[in-house]
């Protein structure tokens, strides 16, 4: 903005520092790019999983069996790697908010469209989703939905952005060198002290977060509100049997129905004396934490035979628990055929503690924690 501009009043701000140039900005903005892209990938894939469309229903992947472990690890440490980066780049940028005059062009009205667009949606994004995984569930909408939404709205706002700042990207590519030097030399050490500082930050909270899916960063997780390993039988848990409302009267006559061609019904005992098998799997939870755990119980794949069901049945199985999102799940074809999902009723060789499900919990290959129900008490071949 030229000083002593006629339209500019004299108190109006002037940023002079040399780190508010689109240098340092395109330097942060690619940081942050590849951040949204990789949250994008990931979350696409976790809700997929979730809510396959028709046609993938199917085929959804029961391998490898870390899968959504890496792909939602990955989201959760990526997204809190980008808080850093989001908040630096807003600050290397927000001078452009008192630009003036406030539009000059057509383009120039979609280059502020584009830019606040993102900024909103990307801000509101990482504040969900940080707010989510911390597991403060304040706001009365779907976490899910509106999180969903955003990410198109974000990715939508992004390709926009850059295709808007196409020329001043071209121009940081070609004159990369000369980009520097055209700036005062002084100010070369301000901006790769600022680009280490943001830099180091976006490290530090990915060191002290990532140790709630990645095993060998556990001896620095200060900040993530589940520690794999703390908890009954080594796992936490994410809802309790009282906060799930099961309580000593629901077990008392507990079956496990199998509703089929040949419907059967089983006791504890019953379970117990069927073909048991054990499987090294994963816990993922969708909020980024995980942990592996070596489960014994029954393939569903032998239960689903034993009621009549032909292969690639799926099936609905449903918990004790009344109420809530999870209390009912689906399991697809290829995981209810896979040999390593158990009707688990035990963990590391002891029976379940109530919170991880007792008398009997669901446990899959590649499927995210929420689906992975507790308490079953029917298997519904549909
Ligand atoms: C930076 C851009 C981001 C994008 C584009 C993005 C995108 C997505 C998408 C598409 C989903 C799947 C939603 C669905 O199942 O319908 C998802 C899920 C999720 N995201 Fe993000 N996300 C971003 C940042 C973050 C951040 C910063 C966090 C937290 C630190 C986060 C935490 C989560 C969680 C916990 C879920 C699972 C929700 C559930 O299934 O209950 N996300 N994300
Ligand atoms: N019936 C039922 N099953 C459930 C849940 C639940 O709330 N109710 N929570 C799910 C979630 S979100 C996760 S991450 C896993 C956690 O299993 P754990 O508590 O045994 O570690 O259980 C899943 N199974
Ligand atoms: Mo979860």
């Amino acid at each position: 903005m030229p000083a002593g501009s006629p339209r500019v009043p004299s108190w109006w701000p002037r940023f002079r520092g040399a780190l508010h140039d689109p240098r340092t900005a395109t330097v942060l903005g690619r940081w942050l790019g590849a951040a949204v892209l990789v949250c994008f990938g990931t979350g696409l894939v976790s809700h997929v999983l979730q809510e396959p469309p028709g046609w993938a229903a199917p085929r959804l992947p029961s391998r490898p069996v870390w899968g959504y472990r890496l792909t939602q690890g990955l989201h959760v440490a990526t997204g809190i790697a980008a808080v850093p980066l989001l908040l630096a780049k807003l600050w290397t940028v927000y001078p452009r908010l008192f630009a003036r005059p406030v539009v000059r062009s057509p383009l120039h009205a979609l280059e502020r469209l584009s830019a606040g667009l993102l900024v909103g949606a990307a801000l509101l994004e990482v504040f969900l989703g940080l707010l989510n995984t911390a597991q403060w569930y304040v706001w009365p909408f779907s976490f899910r939905r509106v999180h969903w939404a955003l990410a198109w709205v974000l990715a939508g706002a992004l390709l926009l952005h850059l295709a808007v700042r196409a020329p001043v990207i071209a121009a940081h590519w070609r004159h990369r060198s000369a980009g520097t030097r055209a700036l005062p030399a002084a100010d070369a050490p301000d901006r790769r002290s600022l680009l280490l500082g943001v830099g180091t930050a976006a490290a530090a909270v990915t060191a002290v977060t990532a140790g709630q899916t990645f095993p060998p960063l556990r001896p620095l997780l200060l900040l993530a509100p589940r520690h794999p390993g703390r908890g009954p039988q080594g796992l936490p848990v994410n809802r309790t049997a009282a906060a799930a409302g099961i309580g000593r009267e629901a077990l008392r006559d507990w079956r496990l129905v199998v509703d089929g061609p040949r419907p059967y019904a089983l006791t504890l005992e019953g379970l117990a004396e069927l073909e048991q098998h054990e499987a090294r799997l994963p816990i993922a939870c969708v909020e980024g934490w995980s942990a592996s755990a070596r489960w014994g119980g029954v393939r569903v794949r032998d239960l689903l035979r034993r009621a009549g069901a032909p292969d690639g049945s799926r099936v609905r199985v449903v918990s004790l628990q009344r109420r809530g999102a999870f209390a009912v799940t689906e399991l697809g074809p290829s995981y209810a055929r896979d040999p390593l999902t158990l009707l688990a009723l035990r963990i590391d060789g002891e029976v379940l503690h109530p919170d991880h499900g007792y008398p009997a919990r669901l446990i899959a290959p590649n499927r995210p924690g929420v689906l992975q129900t507790k308490w079953v008490t029917r298997l519904e071949v549909l």
